[in-house]
């Protein structure tokens, strides 16, 4: 799933994300909340009607912002008092109240609204916050009214196997449509990040959607699927590509470098992205030093392009039963130029 925090995926229009080949847009409850208020969008029929894109919609429930953008208060049984990034008012969110603004979004996939402990943290803190995350998604499914929406549960529990199993004991009893791993991605090393995603992957239901939060890389994205992980989100592909780079098999190519200026060729032969159809690196990398807003425009939907074929080509070789050998030789590209 693309990020479109604001409604947008930024940059792209909703024509250019459906070209690409994106399914699903993830939205954010904290920002839409702030502004322009759920109001306005439940009065355009939603975030479709809102932002023009028909396909479907998932909102995160806003528990993590709050922690990594948010000015936070204080986090009590209640919910989260926090101070707005944009004016400084002061806003508690609840699960009743996330459930609420996720409902007047009117996301097609909406999620429980869970505490994300900061890397590191202790232990017992992380125990106490998954302890609370699970008594907050009995509140969320219990303020849900809207049938015609599909509320995911959170795993949390840090990298601490122990805890991952307290946690999965406390929500997979809930059995809602789909099951996310939330709390990685926070900071810690990769060897910390596979292990508990494989170790709780494997403990979720296989004929629901497992979504693992915030990731991810393009490797992350072959290690998770190879790990069972059927959703992703991250701001990765567009992010990286406002800032220059576009990924390719060969790992991530800077456009700012001076060596881009003069290829002539475009930034992935193999790719079928307007970007790589129609203009040379060299074109873009003058785009960039211009300051021209295409060039960031074209490497994200480049980016966004290449981790959706990068799924293609992952799904292939799964139905061919190949993907052990797939992954090693991607791999030994991609992270050549990394040694
Ligand atoms: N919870 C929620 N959203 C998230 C996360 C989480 O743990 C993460 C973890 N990195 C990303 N987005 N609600
Ligand atoms: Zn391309």
């Amino acid at each position: 799933m693309p990020v479109g925090t604001q409604g947008t995926v930024k940059g792209l229009s909703p024509h250019e994300v459906a070209e690409v080949g994106s399914q699903i847009i993830l939205a954010n409850t904290y920002h839409l909340m702030l502004r322009p208020g759920e109001h306005l969008v439940a009065a355009h029929g939603g975030l479709q009607g809102f932002s023009g894109y028909q396909g479907p919609f998932l909102t995160d429930s806003g528990g993590f912002q709050v922690m990594s953008l948010g000015h936070l208060r204080k986090i009590r049984e209640e919910g989260v008092m926090f101070k707005s990034h944009l004016d400084g008012r002061e806003i508690e969110l609840t699960p009743e109240r996330s459930v609420q603004v996720q409902q007047a979004l009117g996301a097609d996939i909406i999620m429980a609204f869970d505490e994300c402990p900061p890397y590191p943290a202790e232990r017992d803190y992380i125990q106490r916050s998954l302890q609370r995350t699970a008594r907050w998604l009995e509140r969320c499914l219990e303020a849900k009214t809207r049938p015609d929406q599909a509320l995911f549960a959170i795993v949390q529990g840090g990298i601490y196997p122990e805890l991952r199993d307290e946690s999965l004991a406390l929500t997979l009893p809930f059995d809602t449509p789909g099951f996310a791993i939330g709390g990685l991605a926070v900071g810690e090393p990769k060897e910390e990040l596979y292990p508990a995603v494989a170790y709780t992957a494997a403990r979720l239901p296989a004929n629901k959607p497992r979504y693992l939060m915030g990731v991810g890389h393009p490797e992350d994205l072959v290690v998770g699927i190879a790990l069972g992980v059927d959703m992703f989100d991250c701001v990765y592909p567009t992010r990286t590509g406002r800032f220059g780079y576009a990924l390719t098999d060969q790992g991530r190519l800077n456009l700012k470098a001076s060596a881009a200026r003069t290829r002539m060729e475009p930034v992935d032969a193999d790719c079928d992205c307007y970007a790589c159809r129609n203009f040379t690196q060299a074109y873009i990398a003058h785009l960039l030093r211009a300051e021209e807003m295409l060039g960031p425009r074209l490497l994200s939907l480049h980016n966004i392009r290449y981790l959706h074929r990068l799924v293609e080509r992952i799904r292939r070789a799964i139905a061919g039963g190949e993907l052990d050998s797939w992954a090693r030789s991607w791999g030994e590209q991609y992270f050549k130029g990394s040694l």
